[in-house]
C-alpha cells in the first residue's frame, strides 16, 4: 500500500511555511509523534528549512515507549544544527521550557523592535495546536481527536516580543516507505479515507506481535498469538464486532484496534527504531534506484527499435 494524502490545504501550508521563511523566520519547531520518530519526520519540511535553527520535539512521548524515546533523542542530538526534547503537550512546565530553547537558539531576537518568530509545524494530529495552546496559557487554537483540524496558519503572540505561528498539519505527496505509510496511519496523521484500515491493523498486528506481544495479549486476554489475521478476528470477538450470525466483521475489529493503539489502551508503544528506519529508507532509495534504472533501459530499448524502424521504411540496410 502506498500512501498518497497531500489535499489542497496542504499544498497551501506549503507555500504558506515558504512565505513565512521568506518574510523572516528565527526557530522551526518540527513536532514528531514520539512513537513514531522517523516516520513522521516530513522530508518537505526539512526541504522547505534548511539552514533555520530547529527543535524537533518528540510529543506525545506519555504514549511511547520510554526506552525507545531515549534512542530516538540521541538519534536526533547527534545531527548537526539539531536539538531534540520529549514532550507532552499539554504538560505546561515542560512546554514553557522550549520558550527557553527557542530564546537560546536565536540570542539576538526577542524584543519588539526584533520579534523572535517561531513556525510550529509538523503531521497532522501530532499535536501542534495543543502545545500552542499550552504556550499561550488558553484555548486559543482548535484542536481535535483528528487529521487536518487546523486549516489556516495562525499567529499568535506569546509575550512581547515572541510570536508563535501554528500551521496545518502537512504531510508530502507520496510516501515511497511503505512502512512508514502504515505507522503514519496507525498513529492517526493520515485522514480515513485514504487508507485501508483492515490492512493497517493488520500490519500493526504483526509489529505488535514481533515488539509487544505482551502488551497485545494482556489489552485482549489472548493466550496465544497465531497469524495476523487470527489475532484480528479474536479482537474483533472481545470487542464486541460481530454481526448477527456471529462472524466478526474484519473492518469493525480492524476500527477497535486502531482506536485503542491511538488512544493508548495497548500501553507505551514505539512502532520503529532509528535502526529500522535507516534500512526502510536504504530499500527505499534502492527501490527507487532500480525502477528509475528500469524505466531508462525501456526507454533506450525504445529508441533502438524506433531507430531500427526508421532505418527498415528509409530502406537502409
Ligand atoms: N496523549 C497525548 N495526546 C496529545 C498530545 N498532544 C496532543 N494530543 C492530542 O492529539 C490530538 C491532536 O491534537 P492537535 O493539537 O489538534 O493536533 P494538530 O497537530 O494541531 O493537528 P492538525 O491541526 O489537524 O494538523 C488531540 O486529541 C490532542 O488532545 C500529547 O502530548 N499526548
Ligand atoms: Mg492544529
Amino acid at each position: 500500500m502506498s500512501i498518497n494524502w497531500f489535499p489542497g490545504h496542504m499544498n497551501s501550508t506549503r507555500q504558506a511555511i515558504k512565505d513565512r521563511v521568506k518574510a523572516g523566520l528565527d526557530v522551526v519547531i518540527e513536532l514528531l509523534d514520539a512513537r513514531l520518530p522517523g516516520s513522521s519526520s516530513n522530508p518537505l519540511l526539512a526541504a522547505l528549512t534548511t539552514g533555520r535553527p530547529s527543535l524537533k520535539v518528540l510529543n506525545k512521548q506519555d504514549l511511547a515507549d520510554a526506552a525507545q524515546t531515549a534512542a530516538w533523542l540521541d538519534f536526533y542530538n547527534a545531527q548537526p544544527h539539531t536539538r531534540a526534547i520529549p514532550l507532552d503537550a499539554g504538560e505546561k512546565t515542560p512546554a514553557r521550557a522550549l520558550i527557553k530553547a527557542c530564546r537560546e537558539l536565536a540570542p539576538l531576537r526577542g524584543d519588539i523592535h526584533k520579534p523572535l518568530r517561531v513556525l510550529i509545524c509538523g503531521i497532522p494530529n501530532v499535536g501542534k495546536s495543543t502545545l500552542i495552546n499550552t504556550l499561550v496559557g488558553k484555548r486559543a487554537a482548535k484542536t481535535g481527536d483528528e487529521p487536518g483540524i487546523t486549516k489556516l496558519e495562525q499567529k499568535f503572540v506569546l509575550e512581547n516580543g515572541f510570536y508563535l505561528f501554528d500551521t496545518p498539519g502537512m504531510l508530502w505527496p507520496r510516501i515511497s516507505i511503505e512502512q512508514s505509510g502504515y505507522n503514519l496511519a496507525a498513529s492517526g496523521a493520515i485522514g480515513r479515507n485514504a487508507f485501508d484500515e483492515e490492512e493497517v491493523a493488520l500490519e500493526l498486528i504483526t509489529t505488535l506481535k514481533r515488539r509487544y506481544p505482551e502488551q497485545l495479549q494482556a489489552r485482549y486476554g489472548l493466550t496465544e498469538l497465531g497469524a495476523e489475521d487470527a489475532v484480528l478476528e479474536a479482537i474483533g470477538l472481545k470487542r464486541g464486532a460481530k454481526v448477527r450470525g456471529g462472524a466478526v466483521q474484519m473492518h469493525k475489529a480492524a476500527e477497535a484496534l486502531l482506536i485503542d493503539y491511538r488512544q493508548g489502551l495497548l500501553g507505551r508503544i514505539t512502532l520503529e527504531t532509528p535502526d529500522e528506519m535507516a534500512a526502510w529508507r536504504r530499500e527505499a532509495a534502492e527501490d527507487e534506484a532500480r525502477k528509475a534504472a528500469e524505466r531508462d533501459a525501456a526507454q533506450a530499448a525504445e529508441k533502438v527499435k524506433r531507430n531500427g524502424r526508421r532505418k527498415a521504411s528509409s530502406g537502409e540496410a
